[in-house]
Protein backbone atom coordinates (compact mmCIF):
# COMPACT_ATOMS: atom_id res chain seq x y z
CA UNK A 1 0.00 0.00 0.00
CA UNK A 2 1.43 3.31 -0.84
CA UNK A 3 1.18 6.64 0.46
CA UNK A 4 -1.54 7.76 -1.95
CA UNK A 5 -3.83 5.45 -0.07
CA UNK A 6 -3.31 8.58 2.77
CA UNK A 7 -4.50 11.31 0.34
CA UNK A 8 -7.67 8.96 -0.42
CA UNK A 9 -8.41 8.51 3.27
CA UNK A 10 -8.10 12.24 3.64
CA UNK A 11 -10.35 12.75 0.84
CA UNK A 12 -13.00 10.66 2.92
CA UNK A 13 -12.87 12.69 5.39
CA UNK A 14 -13.72 16.48 2.83
CA UNK A 15 -14.62 16.64 -0.26
CA UNK A 16 -11.60 18.06 -2.02
CA UNK A 17 -8.35 18.76 -0.17
CA UNK A 18 -5.34 21.90 -1.47
CA UNK A 19 -2.24 21.20 0.09
CA UNK A 20 0.80 23.54 -0.92
CA UNK A 21 3.81 21.85 -1.33
CA UNK A 22 6.67 24.62 -0.77
CA UNK A 23 10.02 25.00 0.38
CA UNK A 24 13.43 26.08 -1.13
CA UNK A 25 15.05 25.02 -4.31
CA UNK A 26 16.66 21.33 -3.99
CA UNK A 27 14.79 20.74 -0.71
CA UNK A 28 13.30 17.84 -1.98
CA UNK A 29 9.68 18.94 -2.68
CA UNK A 30 9.41 16.84 -5.94
CA UNK A 31 10.85 14.03 -4.57
CA UNK A 32 8.36 13.63 -2.17
CA UNK A 33 5.91 14.10 -4.46
CA UNK A 34 6.67 11.85 -6.45
CA UNK A 35 6.87 9.18 -2.78
CA UNK A 36 3.57 10.61 -2.26
CA UNK A 37 1.93 10.27 -5.80
CA UNK A 38 3.72 7.19 -7.33
CA UNK A 39 2.27 6.09 -10.50
CA UNK A 40 0.31 9.25 -10.61
CA UNK A 41 3.78 10.88 -11.17
CA UNK A 42 2.97 11.40 -14.64
CA UNK A 43 0.40 13.82 -14.57
CA UNK A 44 2.82 16.53 -12.70
CA UNK A 45 3.32 19.29 -15.03
CA UNK A 46 4.96 22.46 -14.52
CA UNK A 47 3.21 25.74 -15.31
CA UNK A 48 4.36 27.07 -18.14
CA UNK A 49 6.68 30.16 -17.30
CA UNK A 50 6.34 29.25 -13.48
CA UNK A 51 7.88 26.90 -11.69
CA UNK A 52 5.24 25.55 -10.46
CA UNK A 53 4.00 21.51 -10.31
CA UNK A 54 0.35 20.54 -10.22
CA UNK A 55 -0.97 17.05 -9.17
CA UNK A 56 -4.46 16.06 -8.70
CA UNK A 57 -5.29 13.04 -6.91
CA UNK A 58 -8.77 11.71 -6.59
CA UNK A 59 -10.07 15.44 -5.67
CA UNK A 60 -6.65 16.03 -3.55
CA UNK A 61 -4.88 18.94 -5.24
CA UNK A 62 -1.37 19.59 -4.46
CA UNK A 63 0.55 22.32 -5.50
CA UNK A 64 4.21 22.52 -5.43
CA UNK A 65 7.07 25.56 -5.98
CA UNK A 66 9.81 26.91 -5.04
CA UNK A 67 10.31 29.88 -2.56
CA UNK A 68 12.70 32.32 -2.24
CA UNK A 69 14.94 34.32 -5.54
CA UNK A 70 11.71 34.61 -7.31
CA UNK A 71 10.37 37.83 -6.61
CA UNK A 72 8.02 38.36 -9.72
CA UNK A 73 6.13 34.99 -8.45
CA UNK A 74 5.56 36.56 -5.19
CA UNK A 75 2.91 38.99 -6.65
CA UNK A 76 0.94 35.79 -7.93
CA UNK A 77 1.20 34.05 -4.88
CA UNK A 78 -2.53 35.09 -3.17
CA UNK A 79 -3.74 33.23 -6.24
CA UNK A 80 -2.30 30.47 -5.12
CA UNK A 81 -3.15 30.58 -1.37
CA UNK A 82 -7.04 30.86 -1.55
CA UNK A 83 -8.81 27.63 0.13
CA UNK A 84 -5.83 26.02 1.09
CA UNK A 85 -6.18 23.06 3.88
CA UNK A 86 -2.50 22.51 4.44
CA UNK A 87 0.97 23.85 4.14
CA UNK A 88 3.94 21.67 3.84
CA UNK A 89 7.27 23.16 3.89
CA UNK A 90 10.27 21.28 3.16
CA UNK A 91 13.71 21.91 4.20
CA UNK A 92 16.94 20.44 3.44
CA UNK A 93 18.28 19.68 6.54
CA UNK A 94 21.66 18.64 5.50
CA UNK A 95 22.19 21.55 3.84
CA UNK A 96 23.02 24.03 7.29
CA UNK A 97 24.35 27.06 4.98
CA UNK A 98 20.90 27.80 3.52
CA UNK A 99 18.62 26.93 7.05
CA UNK A 100 18.87 30.62 7.72
CA UNK A 101 16.84 31.24 4.42
CA UNK A 102 14.92 28.74 4.98
CA UNK A 103 13.65 30.31 8.15
CA UNK A 104 13.35 33.78 6.57
CA UNK A 105 10.68 32.71 3.73
CA UNK A 106 8.77 30.26 6.00
CA UNK A 107 8.05 33.40 8.18
CA UNK A 108 7.20 35.63 4.96
CA UNK A 109 4.94 32.78 4.12
CA UNK A 110 3.41 32.38 7.26
CA UNK A 111 2.65 36.66 7.31
CA UNK A 112 0.71 35.99 4.44
CA UNK A 113 -3.16 37.10 5.14
CA UNK A 114 -4.98 34.16 2.96
CA UNK A 115 -2.63 31.30 5.07
CA UNK A 116 -3.70 32.67 8.93
CA UNK A 117 -4.31 29.81 10.71
CA UNK A 118 -3.74 27.34 7.69
CA UNK A 119 -1.76 23.94 9.55
CA UNK A 120 1.68 23.52 8.99
CA UNK A 121 3.65 20.84 8.43
CA UNK A 122 7.95 21.19 8.12
CA UNK A 123 9.42 17.78 6.73
CA UNK A 124 13.32 18.12 8.01
CA UNK A 125 14.00 16.18 5.23
CA UNK A 126 17.41 14.38 4.31
CA UNK A 127 17.79 12.42 7.01
CA UNK A 128 19.92 9.67 5.56
CA UNK A 129 22.57 12.29 5.28
CA UNK A 130 25.03 11.97 7.91
CA UNK A 131 25.39 15.28 8.80
CA UNK A 132 21.67 16.13 8.35
CA UNK A 133 20.33 18.17 11.64
CA UNK A 134 17.91 16.61 13.47
CA UNK A 135 13.91 17.82 13.89
CA UNK A 136 14.90 19.42 17.10
CA UNK A 137 17.49 21.91 15.53
CA UNK A 138 15.46 22.46 12.91
CA UNK A 139 12.71 23.50 15.32
CA UNK A 140 15.35 26.32 17.00
CA UNK A 141 16.61 27.28 13.68
CA UNK A 142 13.49 28.06 11.80
CA UNK A 143 11.72 29.48 14.93
CA UNK A 144 8.72 27.07 14.95
CA UNK A 145 8.09 27.26 18.76
CA UNK A 146 7.27 31.02 18.36
CA UNK A 147 4.56 29.65 16.18
CA UNK A 148 1.30 30.73 18.10
CA UNK A 149 -1.28 31.30 15.56
CA UNK A 150 -1.72 27.97 13.78
CA UNK A 151 -0.88 24.43 14.37
CA UNK A 152 2.40 23.33 13.51
CA UNK A 153 4.51 20.12 13.17
CA UNK A 154 7.80 19.12 12.38
CA UNK A 155 8.82 15.33 11.20
CA UNK A 156 12.40 13.91 10.16
CA UNK A 157 12.16 12.26 6.65
CA UNK A 158 13.89 11.17 4.17
CA UNK A 159 11.97 11.63 0.94
CA UNK A 160 15.00 9.44 -0.70
CA UNK A 161 14.47 6.13 1.57
CA UNK A 162 10.37 7.08 1.83
CA UNK A 163 11.30 7.30 5.90
CA UNK A 164 8.64 9.32 7.71
CA UNK A 165 6.66 10.76 4.84
CA UNK A 166 3.44 8.90 6.26
CA UNK A 167 4.14 10.04 9.57
CA UNK A 168 3.59 13.66 8.27
CA UNK A 169 0.73 13.20 6.05
CA UNK A 170 -1.09 11.23 8.73
CA UNK A 171 -0.61 14.54 10.69
CA UNK A 172 -1.97 16.44 8.23
CA UNK A 173 -5.20 14.64 7.94
CA UNK A 174 -5.44 14.44 11.73
CA UNK A 175 -5.04 18.60 11.72
CA UNK A 176 -6.45 19.68 7.68
CA UNK A 177 -8.22 22.85 8.86
CA UNK A 178 -11.78 22.54 8.07
CA UNK A 179 -13.17 25.44 5.60
P1 LIG B 1 12.98 20.38 -5.07
O1 LIG B 1 11.80 19.84 -5.84
O2 LIG B 1 12.63 20.85 -3.71
O3 LIG B 1 13.77 21.40 -5.83
P2 LIG B 1 14.10 17.76 -5.52
O4 LIG B 1 14.00 19.17 -4.80
O5 LIG B 1 13.01 16.86 -5.08
O6 LIG B 1 14.27 17.97 -6.96
O7 LIG B 1 15.44 17.20 -4.87
C1 LIG B 1 16.68 17.88 -5.02
C2 LIG B 1 17.81 16.90 -4.87
O8 LIG B 1 17.82 16.36 -3.54
C3 LIG B 1 17.70 15.69 -5.79
O9 LIG B 1 19.02 15.28 -6.08
C4 LIG B 1 17.05 14.63 -4.90
O10 LIG B 1 17.33 13.31 -5.32
C5 LIG B 1 17.71 14.96 -3.58
N1 LIG B 1 16.92 14.50 -2.44
C6 LIG B 1 15.61 14.72 -2.20
N2 LIG B 1 15.24 14.13 -1.05
C7 LIG B 1 16.35 13.54 -0.54
C8 LIG B 1 16.62 12.78 0.65
O11 LIG B 1 15.76 12.49 1.48
N3 LIG B 1 17.90 12.37 0.81
C9 LIG B 1 18.90 12.63 -0.08
N4 LIG B 1 20.12 12.16 0.19
N5 LIG B 1 18.67 13.33 -1.19
C10 LIG B 1 17.42 13.78 -1.43
P3 LIG B 1 19.61 15.34 -7.56
O12 LIG B 1 20.98 14.83 -7.39
O13 LIG B 1 18.71 14.48 -8.38
O14 LIG B 1 19.56 16.78 -7.94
Amino acid sequence: MGLISYLKKMKTSQKEAKLLVLGLDNAGKTTILKAISEESIKNIKPTEGFNIKNLAVDGVSLSVWDLGGQKVLREYWSNYFDHTDALIYVVDAADVDRLKEAGEELSKLLGEAELAKVPLLVYANKQDIVHALGADVVTTNLKLDGIKDRKWMIVACSAKQKEGLSEGLEWVIANIKRN
